[in-house]
């Protein structure tokens, strides 16, 4: 395994770049600590080797947690220390749940190359990710102070597992008729499967920063919020965004029956039974988006959605 240096300036980027940068040499120090195959597993997942000897395409992921928890610890007048732990920890979770959601999902491809299950296999990408959440959590119980940080990550833990729970359980409802999945569902179910990280990630910067327990409730509020919101994002570009820039396989969320925010719009129009047909038939995703594209024309919140993001 080769741990490819950074290259990226550290002045006048980006914030997300500056946080990865400033972030990476921890986590990497972290991973380094892992068993050499467990850690050439959890490095290929960050985009930083080349497996056998055979370069990977390398993106590391925009990083969004990372940089939420090290700007937790700036807001307060935290010490880097405090951003960069739990960076790494809330990192390190976020691995470990894209590691085991591709492989409950059966996705082939993330950051624009094959997931790890795809490239090392299924069980020993279980294993790789059971290491980096033992992992995270070794690392912030290391932290000064850090019992509180603690049970924040653990009650962020329960509410990622309930809300992959719901996500799973979504697939397996039909589309329309009065088991169909509600507006209000989904809201719950993005609030815990994303919003719990991101508002983990926040407080945990804060909560390690010094911060009093109303400011870190605060950022925790705040950040699942957010969490929502970038969901409904990950959503329309689960659709309509390019794979060659996402990562993400055309049409996997369709493929999967997932409930994605876009979908639930369009079945709230007088679409719903012909798209549903086609959900169902699975013959032709492409006329599925087509349908999905003209009802969305009829929600504001995805129209905005997708004018940010085009
Ligand atoms: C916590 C014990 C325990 C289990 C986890 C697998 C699982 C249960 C939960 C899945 C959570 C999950 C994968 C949510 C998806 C959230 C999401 C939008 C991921 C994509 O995040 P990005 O776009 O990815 O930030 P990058 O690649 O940029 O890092």
């Amino acid at each position: 395994m080769t741990v490819l240096p950074s290259t990226a300036p550290l002045a006048g980027v980006h914030v997300l770049d500056r946080c990865r940068e400033s972030v990476r040499p921890a986590l990497a120090e972290a991973v380094g600590r892992l068993h050499p195959w467990v850690g050439e597993m959890a490095a290929y997942s960050f985009g930083w080797c080349e497996v056998g000897g055979t370069p990977v395409a390398a993106s590391e992921g925009k990083g969004v947690r990372q940089a939420l928890a090290v700007l937790g610890a700036e807001a307060v007048g935290g010490p880097i220390e405090a951003g960069t732990t739990a960076a790494v920890a809330v990192e390190l979770v976020h691995a470990f749940s894209l590691l085991h959601d591709d492989i409950m999902d059966g996705d082939t491809a993330r950051r624009r190359r094959p997931t790890v299950w795809k490239a090392y296999g299924t069980g020993p990408a279980v294993l790789a990710g059971d290491a980096l959440f033992a992992l995270a959590v070794e690392t912030l119980a290391a932290a000064p102070g850090s019992g509180g940080a603690v049970r924040l990550l653990s009650v962020a833990l329960g509410d990622l597992v309930r809300g992959q729970a719901d996500d799973l359980l979504f697939a397996t409802r039909p589309w329309t008729g009065p088991e169909r999945v509600r507006p209000k569902e989904y809201r719950a179910m993005a609030g815990h499967k994303t919003g719990a990280l991101l508002g983990c990630a926040a407080a945990l910067g804060a909560a390690l920063g010094g911060a009093p327990p109303a400011t870190v409730a605060a950022l925790d509020r705040a950040g699942r919020d957010l969490g929502v919101a970038f969901q409904i994002v990950d959503d329309v570009l689960g659709i309509w965004g390019d794979p060659a820039v996402t990562g993400k396989p055309v049409h996997g969320d369709l493929r999967e029956r997932k409930k994605t925010f876009p979908v639930l719009v369009a079945l709230d129009t007088p679409v719903a039974r012909r798209l549903a047909e086609l959900l169902d038939s699975g013959e032709d995703f492409g006329a599925a988006a087509a349908l999905i594209e003209e009802a969305g024309g009829r929600s504001a919140a995805l129209r905005e959605a997708r004018r940010r993001i085009a």
